[in-house]
């Protein structure tokens, strides 16, 4: 089953800043995502890593969840990469974004029955911790079950989209809760809830003003988020958001160590490992992720993935000190080409290097290839 949107679909989102639609996915996918969910969250899935997070309330992994949280669930479940959800996904927002749009980072959220707690009232892209870029971003929001308004349906403001960022903070004034508050000036009576049955889809874009009710209802409330965004451009009048400076939580912390396990040794070989195509492939997401909406890493962690996500990967030498910290890659990767070239250079056999006499061999010992002719000589034999 594919989906695509009609030209009035598309028409309705930029005046509206929010689509409904009835399906994006089968009833035998849902099914499916839903056993996957409920596992992951009965596992806590990706705590040690800060994946995984109350959105609302408790801090502590001994404390009952009120709105838990699992920031890109497919680290944890590779089987969620093979969805028509996810293809789907992606058609819908190459037509709403244009055809530069990528898959950025993906989240889970549930709502326990009864006790689930509101989703306060935010734009998405007040939580950007990527200061110096730009590029337009939306998400698409798939529940699992059927979405009404008791058991927190997804609600929007009409037309906010077209509006400023308005003024946010962190939840109840708290820093270390992980999800923002709108605080400034909007009609909250004019909020549309959008219910839909389980594997239907609401879209929003990143300015649009959006929240969901506690879930009162005897079901918990899931629901599957993709995130994508336009293509990067570099907006050097984008600053820090300053209800994000200082924002450190628990997550972030819990991230951190993850991020320092092994001391100094085991940085560097998972820095060196990123060498690796095949790594930094993977990596490509769950950095997303980092610096996405809710990823809650403190600023100086994630400008540094920030940049990485969005520029260039530094692989050659020609990356002088100067042009590095311009393009903002971190030092220690590039550190480590350095020395790889430095190395690959002393010890190939065509380098050479200018002595007082002029240019003469660098090695020491032989090139191979006169070594084996020395050894074939009958003098040798
Ligand atoms: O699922 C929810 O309650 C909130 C989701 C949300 O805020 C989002 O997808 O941006």
């Amino acid at each position: 089953m594919t989906t695509t949107l009609s030209n009035e679909q598309i028409a309705s989102f930029r005046e509206l800043g929010y689509l409904q639609l009835d399906a994006i996915t089968s009833a035998e996918e849902v099914d499916r995502l839903r056993g996957i969910f409920d596992r992951l969250f009965a596992e806590r899935a990706g705590w040690e890593k800060g994946r995984s997070f109350d959105l609302a309330g408790s801090y502590n992994a001994d404390m009952t969840p009120v709105l838990p949280q699992i920031l890109n669930p497919i680290e944890f479940a590779p089987e969620l990469g093979d969805t028509q959800f996810r293809v789907n996904a992606l058609t819908i927002a190459r037509q709403l974004l244009g055809p530069t749009a990528e898959p950025w980072f993906e989240h889970a959220i549930f709502k326990p029955a009864h006790y689930g707690a509101p989703t306060p009232w935010h734009q998405d892209e007040a939580h950007r911790y990527d200061p110096g870029v730009d590029y337009e971003q939306l998400s698409i929001w798939m529940p699992l079950q059927p979405a009404t308004v008791e058991n927190g349906c997804m609600q929007y403001i009409p037309g906010s989209n077209r509006g400023p960022i308005l003024e946010h903070r962190s939840l109840g004034g708290d820093p270390r809760k992980s999800a923002l508050e709108c605080i400034g000036e909007f009609d909250r009576s004019a909020a549309e809830p959008c219910p839909l049955p389980p594997g239907g889809a609401a879209i929003h874009h990143c300015r649009t003003l959006h929240g969901a009710s506690a879930n009162t209802t005897d079901i918990p409330r899931r629901a599957y988020i993709l995130a994508f965004r336009s293509a990067p451009v570099p907006a050097p009048a984008r600053e820090m958001f300053p209800w994000l400076v200082g924002k450190i939580t628990p997550a972030a912390e819990r991230a951190e160590a993850w991020k320092n396990r092994g001391g100094p040794l085991g940085r560097s070989a998972r820095r060196i490992g990123e060498f690796t195509p095949q790594l930094r492939r993977e990596n490509k997401t769950s950095r997303a992720a980092d610096v996405g909406e809710l990823g809650a890493l403190p600023h100086s962690i994630v400008a540094e993935r920030a940049s990485w996500v969005t520029l260039p990967p530094c692989n050659t030498p020609s990356h002088s000190s100067k042009r590095r910290k311009a393009l903002r890659f971190p030092a220690p990767r590039c550190r480590v080409v350095t020395h790889r070239v430095r190395h690959a250079r002393k010890h190939s056999p065509t380098s050479a290097k200018p002595s007082r006499f002029g240019w003469k061999w660098r090695r020491k010992t032989p090139p191979v290839n006169s070594r084996r002719k020395a050894r074939a000589t009958p003098a040798n034999s």
